[in-house]
């Protein structure tokens, strides 16, 4: 990767940009010089109910306390729907495009509008209140949008889980944030097979006992048991409830959502974020990141499960006035040009997705991207994990023609948006550089002991002052949100990242340098996967670290040891595999299982991971000092006894 490499702002693109580099600098300037001006003035582009006099207070120090726009008041839902009826009433909001090529509908602001005032007057009348938290465990259908409209405007609080999580994760996310109700749906599709959503709610409800309503879309029509008294249908509820509804006034402060996500450590945390500060950074960055401009068809492809899907999805570009694409299925389904047909079926200016989704792609050659158009296309986006110069180029080349900026978006669930990115109109690009930080975000590189780094470096990405979207707490658990992110170096947030610093400022994201795993753009800790694993009887212990992978960007590579007496077989593999899958779900499934008769440790018992990820990673003439190893020997029969 040289420095070399820059790709200039195109022409066409500066001319009508929103944000030039001149404009650009001194928006980062002020920002910083003076936080509290530049935010008052961005906080504008939110409809406050009252506005807030008090911007930031904000701490990274002791408790650490983070607060925006404290005295303002406002409702998330009536930004992302009321205030536009008048202006776009009659404007598409939502583009829903099925999994089956042949199903898609369109909602307009006015009707998407009513139906979450519906479901808002449905979840009232089921006893939900404001501060109450509702899981939503939902494919990508138009009613989870409208679930978590529903949820912003009556006060409750949401907490989405991935469809594709297990019962039990389910169950785990329900219990720790104590919900109270549950809205999912019958069925859900993705790549022409059905997810039995209702069946696993069931399944986790068994041990969920603060769950008194569920909500069940009628989705395929597929058969499903109701529990009377606890389960409605949503259409039922939502045809029996009034249209109108007054958005319930909430406090900048107050919680919107709960998303869980992996850490090193434990259990999943639910990061939480609030209103006022939330709202102000999903409709700044995704105006500004995408260059939204008034009438574009707007397309990320992530999933509602995830926090990309909930910033730049629903709120974002709802917020915005945007039209945003809502996709059910998968990239190759029915054939690996279906990104492209959906574009060029609606027109979509603006395309967001995964690296991992590009790189699956470019196994399948240009030929199902260059038979269909694209012409619409204006603006590419990346996101999930660092993009590789080869999809880079691919994703420019083939895809956009060379006429779309590819904007390379860091941030993270608990930074609520965008963090660091290229801005079209104002930043050149290097590719696989997330180049600049956004107006208002102080990233600081710093060495292992927190010492700050300057200039051209290496080191672990941290920053140094709050912005508006960042996490407040974990929910349920503060102790563990300063200890997490404000513990391990004094008086910054810490990313979990690392990162470069090359000669222009720009920044370079490395990876992962915590025990987190980025596979195919999710994180999974891996102490989730090894729990899942010694849950299973034939299992003593096992050790998971990521490896490369040239699909997902990183795959699982467990480490296990058997109890005595269990033999290794390659039925036991395939069992222990199915079983990760159940116990967390798909994503968490190793690719890679090798027995381990013993685990590297040091002379106190502490895993040596270092060496196991040099060992997965097939680099194993650089296993480094092995010296304070209880026992070498172990190092050697891993080496020799290499799975993969
Ligand atoms: C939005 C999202 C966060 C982790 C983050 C980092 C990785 C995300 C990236 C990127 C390099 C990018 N990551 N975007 N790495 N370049 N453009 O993905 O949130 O699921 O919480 O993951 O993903 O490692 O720390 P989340």
């Amino acid at each position: 990767m040289s420095d070399v490499d820059i790709v200039p702002i195109k022409a066409e693109i500066a001319a009508h940009a929103l944000i030039s580099r001149e404009k650009y600098d001194l928006m980062a300037a002020q920002a910083v010089a003076e936080p509290e001006a530049f935010w008052a003035k961005e906080a504008k582009r939110i409809d406050w109910i009252k506005a807030p006099t008090k911007i930031k207070n904000t701490s990274f120090h002791g408790d650490v306390s983070i607060k925006w726009f404290e005295d303002g008041t406002l409702n998330a839902a009536a930004n992302c729907l009321d205030r536009h009826l008048a202006e776009r009433g009659d404007q598409v909001a939502i583009i829903w495009e099925g999994d089956d090529p042949g199903m898609s509908t369109k909602v307009t602001y006015r009707e998407l509008h009513e139906k979450v005032c519906r479901l808002a007057n449905a979840l009232t009348a089921q006893g939900v209140k404001k501060g109450d938290v509702v899981t939503v465990y939902l494919p990508m259908v138009v009613e989870a949008a409208v679930a978590l409209l529903a949820c912003a405007r009556i006060g409750a609080v949401h907490s989405v889980v991935f469809g594709g999580f297990s019962p039990d994760s389910l169950a785990n996310r329900i219990q720790d944030c104590n919900s109270v109700a549950l809205i999912t749906a019958d069925e859900g599709r993705r790549g022409g097979r059905k997810v039995a959503l209702k069946t696993n709610a069931d399944e986790a409800l068994k041990t969920c006992p603060s769950v008194k309503t569920v909500i069940v879309a009628q989705l395929t029509g597929g058969k499903v048991d109701m529990q009377h008294g606890r389960d409605v249908w949503y259409h039922e509820v939502t045809e029996a409830a009034s249209p109108k509804h007054t958005p319930v006034e909430m406090n900048a402060e107050d919680p919107l959502f709960i998303l869980y996500t992996s850490g090193s450590t434990g259990k999943p945390k639910g990061v939480l974020h609030t209103t006022g500060g939330y709202m102000v950074w999903a409709s700044f960055t995704h105006q500004y990141v995408f260059d939204y401009h008034p009438g574009e068809i707007y397309w990320c492809t992530a999933d509602v499960g995830w926090v990309t899907g909930h910033t730049y999805i629903v709120y974002g570009p709802l917020a915005n006035g945007a039209t945003t694409l809502m996709f059910e299925g998968v990239p190759n389904y029915p054939t690996t040009s279906r990104f492209w047909e959906v574009v060029d079926k609606h027109k979509v200016n603006i395309f967001y997705t995964a690296p991992t989704a590009i790189r699956s792609l470019m196994r399948d050659g240009e030929e199902p991207v260059k038979k269909t158009s694209r012409k619409s296309l204006r603006i590419l986006g990346s996101v999930g994990e660092p993009i590789n110069p080869e999809a880079w180029h691919w994703y420019d080349r083939v895809v956009g023609e060379h006429r779309c900026p590819i904007v390379d978006t860091w941030w993270q669930t608990e930074t609520g948006g965008i963090l660091i990115s290229p801005l079209p109109g104002a930043t050149a690009l290097k590719p696989g550089s997330a180049t600049l930080p956004l107006p208002g975000v102080r990233p600081v590189l710093v060495d292992g002991e927190g010492k700050e780094l300057h200039g051209e470096t290496e080191g672990n990405l941290c920053i140094a002052d709050s912005w508006p979207g960042q996490m407040r707490t974990v929910y349920g658990d503060h102790a563990r949100f300063v200890q997490t992110y404000f513990s391990t170096f004094k008086g910054l947030y810490f990313t979990g990242d690392g990162a470069r610093r090359d000669a222009d400022g720009y920044y370079w994201i490395t990876g992962r340098v915590d025990d987190v795993i980025n596979v195919s753009g999710h994180r999974m800790g891996t102490a989730e996967v090894e729990s899942a694993l010694v849950a299973h009887e034939a299992v003593a212990e096992a050790a998971v670290v990521g490896f490369p992978h040239d699909i997902k960007g990183q795959g699982i590579y467990a480490y296990v040891t058997l109890v005595a007496d269990v033999e290794p077989t390659e039925a036991l593999r395939k069992e222990l595999i199915t079983w990760v899958r159940k116990e967390i779900g798909p994503i968490a499934a190793p690719d890679v299982i090798q027995w381990a008769p013993g685990l590297p440790k040091t002379r106190s018992g502490k895993i040596m991971r270092r060496i196991l990820r040099k060992i997965a990673a097939n680099e194993t003439d650089s296993l480094g000092d092995t010296s304070t190893l209880a026992d070498p020997g172990v190092v050697t029969d891993l080496v020799s006894n290499r799975a993969g």
